[in-house]
């Protein structure tokens, strides 16, 4: 059960379900191609599938594991980043085939665009909630458009509605492409700001949503373990009130967690990603 570099997610506590009798999926990317600063992100999914197997099956109000959690093998991660990205596509979109609920575990956060991609092809109308320290509309980072600091700009370009929450670094020129494509978002310093009694989204955002959660969105004391750390971000307890607030009337499709580059002898930011995992398959599950 233990010491696998690839344990299912939570198999300690449920017995590991196949595609076809799971919910959940969970898909590890152990991707890191175009890291700019600190390093360590292809063990990411590693590290939170053995922290999800220190979980308790019970997440404090209902028990998502019932609804069966299927761990895929790890995507191919071998060669151009190009090439993960079509890896990641076509993983997810078997996934989405069975009607199914990806879970993909980063990585960097280039593997979104894989993601995306494969969501387009089945939903017809999504929107995005990015949550990042950054802003990741870049066209093009380190001679790289498949950045990690590119990452939302694809979707964007493709016509996806994105919502950014946590933002406290970016360039004037994507601060100025927001401004262009009339983005809406709250940037870390108005997150104290939030009335939690009112929707966040606006009306005319999609009705469908999937989260793309990179953990440097949060305050680096909650997640210390990422490659570009920047203080001032939101905090745990901010992270499931705007959550919920997000998921009212609205239906979450699928999220992505990225960015987490384990510290050796600091276990506790790829467990509190495993528990903010699981957390988030609860509130999916209560509200089926
Ligand atoms: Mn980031």
């Amino acid at each position: 059960m233990f010491g696998k570099k690839f344990p299912s997610f939570l198999e300690s506590e449920t017995e590991p379900k196949s595609a076809g009798n799971a919910f959940f999926h969970v898909i590890p990317v152990p991707c890191e191609k175009t890291v700019s600063y600190g390093k360590g992100t292809a063990e990411g999914p590693s590290a939170i599938l053995n922290a999800s197997n220190q979980l308790e099956s019970f997440d404090g109000y209902s028990n998502p594991s019932e609804l069966g959690i299927f761990t895929s093998e790890p995507v191919e991660c071998k060669g151009s980043i190009e090439k993960v990205l079509e890896n990641v596509e076509k993983t997810v979109s078997k996934t989405l085939a069975l009607k199914k609920f990806p879970v993909v575990l980063g990585g960097e956060h280039s593997i979104s665009i894989g993601t995306i991609k494969a969501l387009m092809k089945y939903e017809n109308k999504f929107g995005i909630v990015h949550f990042d320290a950054h802003a990741d509309l870049k066209e093009s980072y380190e001679g790289s458009s498949f950045s990690h600091a590119c990452a939302m700009r694809h979707a964007v370009d493709a016509g996806i509605p994105v919502f950014q929450i946590g933002i406290r670094s970016m360039t004037e020129e994507e601060n100025k492409f927001r401004k262009q494509k009339k983005m809406e978002f709250i940037n870390a310093d108005r997150i104290d700001l939030i009335n939690y009694k009112k929707p966040i989204l606006p009306k005319s955002f999609p009705k469908k949503i999937f989260f793309s959660i990179d953990v440097d969105g949060f305050d680096p004391c909650v997640f210390p373990a990422t490659g570009t750390p920047e203080p001032g971000g939101f905090n745990w307890r901010e992270f499931f009130k705007i959550a919920e607030n997000l998921l009212q009337g609205r239906k979450l499709i699928g999220f992505d967690l990225v960015e987490l580059a384990p510290i050796v002898n600091l276990h506790y930011p790829e467990f509190s990603a495993a528990r903010l995992i699981y957390n988030l398959m609860g509130m999916v599950q209560r509200r089926i």
